[in-house]
């Protein structure tokens, strides 16, 4: 059985994911502990959607996998996107005060613990993989390609070098082709992973990774446009952290491009794009389908 709603499939993300943050958060308030472990234990306790984990196990259902061993990979993409959130918070980045309800965690901490906070996500996040991957019975190989997959993802080809190029664009206008490169970069390629890395768990044919991943590409563009259009239209409580930030920082976004209606048009037609992508690999996964939907749809 697999969940018939996104939010049953975010609520079982969720309860998944959260039971190995809680035990990771555990583990660092005992080593490094100290305010260190408090600031890590701080950021991986705060209450996300769980959106790239729901993906990494709706592409692992849709790829044949059974296992609840994939909990392990689902949270490594958690913390690589924790990481990013407290080090996108920063007064150096987007210099914000609250996320998720909460004070940001250089506010509850402060920048330079919050800093180390960030950098020591990373190889905790490998680590939460190497052990989901050996639960996962999966082989040596399968988890260096998954690493290697995952880290390329975070790293300068993907979201860091999307938020370099996101920060050198403030206040500068863009053209439609360098927004999706910072959206695909930025915001899309841990999407675009965590569909891959669901699929690359479940040991399944490589034309099935090929085709989450074409999935997850374009649902990763949509998940940021959408952002862009929060940002624009909701509030801060809805969104528990601050609404507007795009305006005032001077960001050049869909919606500054392309105005609301023509930024929802791009979501909804690579929301589409992505349907398509499973259709065209004959993967039928009426979850994948929905989560589609969610992304263009959600309200925070
Ligand atoms: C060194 C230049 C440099 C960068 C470091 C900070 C960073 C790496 C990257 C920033 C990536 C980032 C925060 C992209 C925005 C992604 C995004 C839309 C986040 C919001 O995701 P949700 O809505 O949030 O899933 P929740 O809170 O629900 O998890």
């Amino acid at each position: 059985m697999t969940p018939d709603s996104a939010e049953a499939l975010l609520t079982e993300a969720r309860e998944l994911t959260d039971a190995r943050l809680s035990a990771r958060a555990d583990l660092l308030r005992r080593f490094p502990g100290g305010r260190d472990g408090e600031a890590l234990a701080y950021a991986l306790g705060t209450a996300g959607k769980r959106v790239r984990p729901a993906l990494v196990l709706a592409s692992y259902r849709a790829a044949g996998g059974r296992s609840p061993g994939i909990a392990g990979i689902a949270a490594a993409v958690e913390i690589v996107h924790t990481y990013s959130l407290v080090h996108d918070d920063l007064p150096c980045m987007d210099d914000d005060a609250q996320r998720r309800g909460r004070p940001t965690t250089h506010v509850a901490f402060d920048v330079a613990t919050a800093t180390r906070a960030g950098f020591i996500m990373v190889p905790v996040a490998v680590e939460e993989l190497a052990r989901g991957a050996a639960e996962l019975g999966l082989d040596d190989e399968r988890l260096g390609r998954m690493a290697g997959l995952l880290l390329e993802a975070s790293g300068i080809r993907g979201m860091v070098g999307g938020q370099w190029l996101d920060l050198e664009a403030e206040g500068k206008s863009l053209d439609l082709s360098q927004l999706v490169e910072i959206h695909r970069r930025k915001t899309g390629a841990l999407i675009e992973a965590a569909c891959a890395l669901g699929a690359l768990a479940a040991v399944g044919q490589e034309a099935m990774v090929a085709t989450l991943t074409a999935y997850g590409r374009e649902i990763g563009v949509a998940f940021q446009i959408a952002d862009d259009l929060l940002d624009a239209t909701a509030t801060t409580e809805e969104l528990g952290k601050t609404a507007g930030r795009d305006a005032t920082m001077e960001k050049a976004t869909y919606v500054s491009v392309l105005g609301q209606d023509g930024a929802r048009r791009e979501a909804i037609r690579h929301a589409q794009a992505a349907g398509s992508a499973l259709m065209g690999g004959g993967v039928a996964s009426d979850t994948l389908l929905v989560l589609a939907g969610y992304i263009v749809q959600r309200r925070s």
